[in-house]
């Protein structure tokens, strides 16, 4: 696309959106600022570089086996690097516990400390990401069906252990990038069959997670992660989403959404509101699910879109943390990262570009016709004009432009691993 078309694309759709009360210009400039943190695990499909070999456990599965998947440290940050190179703003990395630098060395789950991942820090310094983290008690021989809930002394403290260590690590990135690390906690317990103790499998987790949590950092910010069911778990879930609001409510701590972990007709979108009037903030987990919580790519659908609408018209755009969470190994893995990354933009955009003070005027008024009417207009205005510039702008790709950049990626980095 000609660079002279895309500004004459944009003072078009600028006017048009000045018509109906909003400001293009200021839109972009927001969305500039929206940083997504960016999860590390569709490059490699969940494996990580422990030396421990990969043990199973925690229903976690990446499915497809696509060429190039990034085998060692080095190869997940030529991706990232690459990836960015493609998306327009300045993001966030979403590291696991597992992918430490451990030089070689078998480091189990219960001996991490932040010296792992200093070279991560490092990294992410000189390329002006900020790191997020995340505990990771899924694939180890002490995942079985319970960690944080099991009522073994012995494995429950592992992995209590492993969340404090987290803990720690997430403090220390916090620290050094001089901006609050994130750090996700999310466990799989749960039971295949009935279960006639729901009782006391959540009242060890409340346990658990209380215990994780009573050391007091400043430099990192716990987020809780509930999930509907998981594969060979599907009859009980210890960290349902009743169980993770209800601790986050009256703990202070931030609950994390999946767009995945509920029941597909659920929307998502309409937690948000409710989220932020009991919880200090918000992590998001933008995905999606098809027919199950099969983690596909992020995509420009309707769910995507009324996620951001809701995060934009309650002005929640600083409690509100964007992070992705999927993992396809069918399609060039660095496709599916620019893919989910570029709509979670849009959809954002969209949400900016919304005529709302007209629409809250009909809404104050009683005007529903009139209010019905606008919202359906309001999804063919020429936000992809907007949305072009806004790559243009940013030197990054425009339009489908990016297809070609990573086909050679692929030719030259991917297709030799
Ligand atoms: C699993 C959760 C969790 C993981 C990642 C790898 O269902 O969504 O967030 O996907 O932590
Ligand atoms: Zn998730």
């Amino acid at each position: 696309m000609k660079e002279s078309s895309v500004k004459t694309a944009y003072e078009a759709a600028k006017e048009r959106y000045a018509e109906l009360g909003v400001d293009t210009d200021a839109a972009l400039e927001k969305l500039r600022k929206i940083s997504i943190s960016i999860h590390c695990w569709q490059s490699d499909d969940v494996t990580g570089f422990e030396n421990l070999g990969n043990l199973g456990g925690g229903g976690i599965q990446a499915t497809g086996n696509y060429p190039g998947k990034a085998r060692n440290i080095e190869e997940l940050r030529e991706d990232i690097d690459e990836v960015l190179t493609l998306v327009a703003g300045s993001h966030r990395l979403n590291l696991h516990a597992i992918y430490g630098d451990f030089g070689g060395k078998t480091v189990d789950r219960n001996e991490l400390e932040p010296k792992y991942f200093q070279s991560w820090m490092e990294w992410a310094k000189d390329k002006g990401l900020k790191l997020d983290f995340n505990t990771t008690s899924f694939g180890h021989p002490k995942s079985g069906d319970l960690t944080l809930a099991n009522p073994d002394a012995g494995i429950r403290n592992f992995w209590i252990e492993h969340s404090k260590q987290c803990r720690a690590i997430s403090e220390a990135m916090g620290k050094f990038q001089n901006d609050p690390c994130i750090m996700n906690l999310w466990i799989h317990d749960g039971s295949k069959d009935i279960t006639v103790n729901r009782l006391k499998y959540r009242q060890i987790l409340e346990k658990s997670l209380d215990e994780i949590f009573a050391t007091a950092y400043r430099n990192m910010k716990d987020s809780i992660e509930a999930k509907l069911f998981g594969i060979a778990l599907e009859s009980y879930t210890v960290g349902s989403y009743d169980f993770y609001l209800g601790y986050g409510a009256k703990k202070g701590k931030i609950v994390t959404l999946d767009t995945g972990h509920f029941h597909l007709s659920e929307s998502i979108a309409d937690k948000i509101s409710s989220l932020l009037l009991f919880t200090p903030e918000i992590m998001l987990h933008v995905s999606r699910p098809i027919r199950w919580d099969s983690d596909h790519v992020t995509i420009l659908n309707d769910e995507t879109t009324d996620l951001a609408k809701e995060i934009v018209r309650a002005d929640a755009l600083d409690r509100v943390h964007v992070g992705l969470d999927y993992f396809d190994a069918s399609i060039n893995r660095i496709g599916a990262y620019v893919i989910g990354i570029r709509s979670t933009q849009k959809a954002f955009l969209q949400a900016l570009l919304e005529p709302i003070g007209q629409l809250r005027t009909y809404e104050a008024g009683g005007q529903y016709f009139e209010r019905l009417a606008l919202l359906e207009e309001a999804k063919a205005l020429p936000w992809n004009s907007v949305w072009d510039y806004f790559c243009l702008q940013n030197n990054v790709a425009v339009g489908e432009n990016y297809i070609a950049a990573i086909q050679q990626y692929e030719k030259s980095v991917l297709s030799k691993r």
